[in-house]
């Protein structure tokens, strides 16, 4: 739901552009205010993408407390949780002579390797502590099949085995998304990617997100977002109030 400020909002953003004139009404910010239709991802907030974790994503921790104040502006919210096998095919560990960061090439495409990250059942691969949305109403594990990754939490990287997650939110009515969480560059970016291509409008939450940045993935991955659609907005076109 989109609300416009207007002349005769009584609030102290409005009585400013009032005494601002037209000249501030053309800058007037229209403010998102989540509703019914919209939904919060929260993607792999998870100890391995923070400092201390297996795949560290710098600053990866702070953005917890945003994130934690967006999900109560949300009435919806969905978590997504990377969660590998032990030996996972995206491990440099599971390619002789490969280091983490370097890429290979596998059926479905150029993969990047990582270091062993998000093993299942493992303290590394739970939720950080911090994270509070209690109502959150749908946790999606990805990247559980142990010769396929899956940064989308739409599709696996084949770009065709289905998470569900279409499904969900279709039969939730669920229209808007908004991505937040880890990382910007790759299961943020993938994720609004197919959110879009699966008909959803898809917002990415620039300041409640951080990204790794291997091999200019981050500048690829906002050319990719915007040129695909995504729209690219901070947390302060969010009405949390
Ligand atoms: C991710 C690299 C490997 C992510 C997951 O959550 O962005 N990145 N696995
Ligand atoms: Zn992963």
């Amino acid at each position: 739901m989109i609300t416009r400020r207007g002349f005769l909002d009584t609030t102290a953003t409005g009585v400013v552009l009032a005494a601002l004139g037209r000249a501030g009404a053309a800058f007037a910010q229209r403010k998102i205010t989540p509703g019914p239709s919209d939904v919060l991802i929260v993607t792999d907030v998870q100890n391995c993408f923070v400092p201390g974790g297996t795949l560290p994503v710098g600053g990866g921790d702070e953005i917890v407390p945003l994130v934690n104040r967006l999900g109560r502006a949300f009435e919806n919210v969905v978590l997504t949780m990377d969660w590998h096998t032990p030996g996972h095919i995206s491990f440099a560990s599971s390619h002789t002579g490969k280091k983490p960061f370097e890429t290979v090439m596998l059926p479905y495409g150029t993969q990047v390797l990582w270091p062993d990250h998000c093993v299942q059942g493992t303290k590394d691969a739970e939720l950080v502590p911090g994270l509070r949305i209690p109502h959150a109403q749908l946790v999606i594990r990805k990247g559980y099949r142990r010769h396929i990754d899956s940064y989308s939490a739409f599709f696996e990287a084949d770009g065709k085995t289905a998470t569900g997650l279409t499904g969900y939110l279709k039969e939730r009515g669920l229209k808007q998304t908004f991505f937040v969480g880890l990382a910007t560059d790759f299961c943020v970016a993938w994720s609004a990617l197919d959110a879009v291509k699966s008909g959803f409008t898809a917002y990415v939450i620039e300041d409640a997100t951080r990204g790794i940045d291997t091999g200019g993935s981050l500048g690829k991955a906002w050319k990719d977002m915007t040129g695909a659609g995504v729209k690219r907005i901070t947390s302060a076109d969010i009405d949390m109030s």
